[in-house]
């Protein structure tokens, strides 16, 4: 809703009201909509001012509303009565002026902001674009360039940037209320021609064409397959183009194909589920987000690999005060500058001092002693990783949780190696572990609550995405990856190349193909992990299941990926990351299928999508049943934000829905005909019984699943 009071004598006072946010719901859209034409009608009052409850201005349109049926004014016109308000209208933003709500300030005649307010037309990444004429306003107010960064980008801008680039009028470190109460009393007889930013125009770039094609195409290279970039690109050229009517008549079509599109259901799906993992039970009903966190003051990790530096900075930046540890002096001290360099470049680019004097580093696993949570980060291998809990429970002080940073492994059986398993827990991380959005944090048997809500939290403080999962061989993510990445190798077997794979991969949105993703990670860890679990290389059958040892081939000859300069590609030099085909490889591959009697066949990129991306899907079927992740928006965020699935197209299985679940069912059937000693390919019950139960949308499965898990 809106309130309304009139103060200092003159001025009428809107406020909207709706927590969190202040969204415009219908409700507050009709409380503007009154409570200004009160103002307006209100003799006394000579001007008015918009404000929101709770130091926030407005988070933008009500998202909750999107694909329900709107009722209430709509937004365009509710925006062009405040902008035609023969009295002038003031916007005071305090805390955030997003999407709709930043369309409602430009509709004001007057902005003035709090100097800690962030604003910014965010709809972009909900697959829309500003579409109560933010794409016609904004370039009118700051120019085509500058609108267009902020509306394709959809950033958050400081009020500082704000005021250069002249969004606000005023910029205030007092109460922003007040100030603008002061300033509407200012302004209060002024002529408004001129405040109406419709009537403006637009100002136009001489070298206009140019500089469209220049935007366009940069954009649709970022943006890989996402529509709403691209329309955001063309709503902007209508502002420099056609008049203000007609500009707006373009953003509304515009807005209505992405509206109706899967892409903005995918992005609207994924901003919805992100919030989401957050809230989450364990399956013995005991809830993690009621049990309360610990603080955590001081943090420990153990190794400093790749991983353990970077999970050392991302603590480090969060503010607590860090033991890193390394028994291998050497390592040590090329750890202690890497980790010091990160620290520096990080302070540099977020524009605040390195907090280096937070970290301590030491040869020595009795410096961990009094640290109220250790993270385990040494190699992937179990022997090592025991005998480093065994050292961690005798060493730390009661009650310090221990996790461990494995990818893949047991976790209760490192519970086991310790005084306290309750307090033993997952949290794998994505390298890099600072920049790297996804943490793993996973629960054994007897891990308990109060250290899944200490890790959660303290994921959620270091600005990830946790999503709580159970324990088994790979987790979530790196259980979906295995099927994903044994359909690949099959495939080069079969008459593929990498190039191809990895293009039908790429042309579906993912950032980096699987062989390009797989030069990139290094293949020799995974042929490590895989040769000290004892599987032999160049066996092609394991278990009585078909088995690719490609990748383990390629490592004996020295292919590594980037590192090494050759892999599944060639490089410049190594360490390069400019991929090229490898005349080599091909070879490679021709002389393994020869070696086996392998018929190379023509394999088109729908076999490569189908067969990649539904034994994935298929996993992710079979992770639900057993209980692994809580439901489909756990999984969903976990391969957006940790293994580079294309988000407007909502995660693997919001993806399924999309598809169909029938069409998914058919060609995974089909696939297991053809290749029956492919256990990934045999489709899940889980599946089955979604299809046998109408294929409900993907927010009724667990309606499903709790079937399934009432009859085991
Ligand atoms: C738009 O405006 C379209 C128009 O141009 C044209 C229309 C014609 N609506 O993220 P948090 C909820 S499109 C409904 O955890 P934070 C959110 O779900 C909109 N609900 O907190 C959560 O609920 P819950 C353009 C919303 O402090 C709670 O608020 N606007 C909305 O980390 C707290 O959120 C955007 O894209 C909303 N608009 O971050 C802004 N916003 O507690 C989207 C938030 O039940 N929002 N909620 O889980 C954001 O980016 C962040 O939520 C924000 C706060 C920065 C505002």
């Amino acid at each position: 809703m809106a309130q309304y009071t009139r103060v200092s004598g003159s001025v009428g006072l809107i406020s909207l009201r709706n927590p969190p946010v202040n969204a415009l719901s219908s409700v507050v859209r009709q409380g503007i909509v009154d409570t200004v034409k009160r103002a307006l009608s209100d003799p006394e009052v000579k001007s008015v001012v918009i404000c929101g409850h709770n130091g926030i201005f407005c988070g933008g349109a009500d998202i909750k509303e999107f694909g329900t049926t709107m009722s209430g004014p709509p937004l365009v016109p509710m925006i062009h009565a405040v902008e035609a308000a023969d009295k002038p209208v003031v916007a005071a933003i305090e805390g955030l002026a997003l999407g709709g709500g930043l369309e409602l300030a430009l509709g004001c005649h007057y902005r003035i902001a709090h100097s800690k307010a962030r604003l910014g037309l965010p709809e972009v990444s909900l697959g829309l674009l500003p579409a109560a004429g933010g794409t016609q306003r904004l370039p009118r107010l700051i120019g085509v360039p500058a609108a267009l960064d902020l509306i394709t980008t959809g950033r958050h801008i400081t009020a500082a940037e704000a005021l250069t680039l002249g969004i606000v009028d005023q910029v205030t470190d007092q109460n922003t209320v007040d100030a603008a109460v002061k300033f509407a009393l200012s302004v209060a007889e002024q002529s408004l021609d001129a405040r109406r930013i419709s009537t403006n125009p637009c100002p136009r770039p001489s070298d206009l064409d140019a500089l469209f094609e220049g935007v366009m195409q940069k954009v649709r290279q970022t943006a890989r397959g996402a529509i709403a970039p691209v329309a955001c690109v063309q709503a902007v050229r209508a502002a420099a183009t056609l008049p203000y009517t007609q500009g707006m008549e373009r953003e509304q079509e515009l807005m209505a194909t992405l509206f109706n599109s899967g892409q903005a259901r995918a992005l609207q799906y994924c901003f919805f589920a992100q919030r989401a993992v957050g809230r989450w039970s364990m399956p013995s009903g005991a809830r993690w987000d009621t049990s309360k966190p610990r603080p955590i003051r001081k943090a420990a990790v153990i190794g400093l690999g790749t991983m353990g530096r970077g999970i050392t900075v991302a603590l480090a930046q969060t503010g607590l005060f860090v033991v890193a540890v390394e028994t291998q002096e050497k390592q040590l001290m090329e750890a202690k500058q890497a980790v010091s360099g990160m620290l520096e470049r990080g302070a540099k680019r977020r524009g605040v001092a390195p907090v280096l004097n937070l970290v301590s580093y030491s040869s020595n696993l009795q410096a961990v002693a009094d640290a109220d949570l250790v993270i385990e980060a040494v190699f992937e291998d179990m022997a090592l990783k025991k005998k480093v809990f065994q050292q961690l429970s005798a060493v730390c002080k009661p009650g310090t949780f221990l996790c461990t940073n494995t990818s893949a492994l047991d976790i209760d059986h490192l519970a086991s190696q310790t005084r306290s398993p309750e307090l033993v827990v997952g949290m794998h991380f994505f390298a890099p572990a600072h920049v790297m959005k996804l943490l793993e944090v996973v629960y054994g048997p007897r891990s308990s609550p109060e250290a899944v809500a200490t890790a959660m939290h303290l994921g959620k403080k270091m600005g990830k995405v946790s999503v709580a999962v159970g324990n088994c061989r790979g987790f979530v993510g790196n259980r979906m990856l295995k099927p994903y990445l044994e359909q690949a190798f099959f495939l080069l077997e079969e008459g593929a190349t990498p190039e191809l794979v990895d293009q039908a991969l790429e042309e579906f949105g993912f950032a980096m193909g699987v062989f390009r993703m797989s030069d990139l990670s290094g293949l020799d860890v995974g042929s490590k992990i895989r040769k000290a679990s004892g599987q032999p290389a160049s066996n092609r059958v394991q278990q009585g299941h078909r088995y690719s040892p490609l990748g383990d081939l390629l490592c004996e000859q020295g292919r590594f990926g980037q590192k090494t300069g050759r892999g599944w590609y060639q490089y410049d030099k190594p360490g390069s990351q400019v991929a090229r085909s490898d005349p080599w490889v091909h070879c490679f591959l021709e002389e393994y299928r020869a070696r086996h009697g392998l018929v190379a066949r023509r394999i088109d990129h729908q076999e490569v999508l189908e067969r990649c991306l539904y034994s994935l899907i298929n996993e992710g079927f079979r992770i639900l049943e057993d209980g692994i992740a809580a439901g489909p928006g756990d999984i969903d965020a976990i391969y957006v934000f940790g293994y580079g699935w294309p988000r407007y197209r909502g995660g693997p299985m919001f993806y399924a829905g999309m598809v169909g679940l029938e069409r998914v069912l058919e060609r995974l059937e089909h696939y297991h005909q053809a290749h029956p000693d492919v256990p990934y390919l045999q489709p899940c019950g889980l599946l089955r019984r979604l299809v046998a139960s109408g294929s409900p949308p993907i927010h009724k499965w667990s309606e499903v699943i709790r079937k399934v898990h009432s009859q085991l």
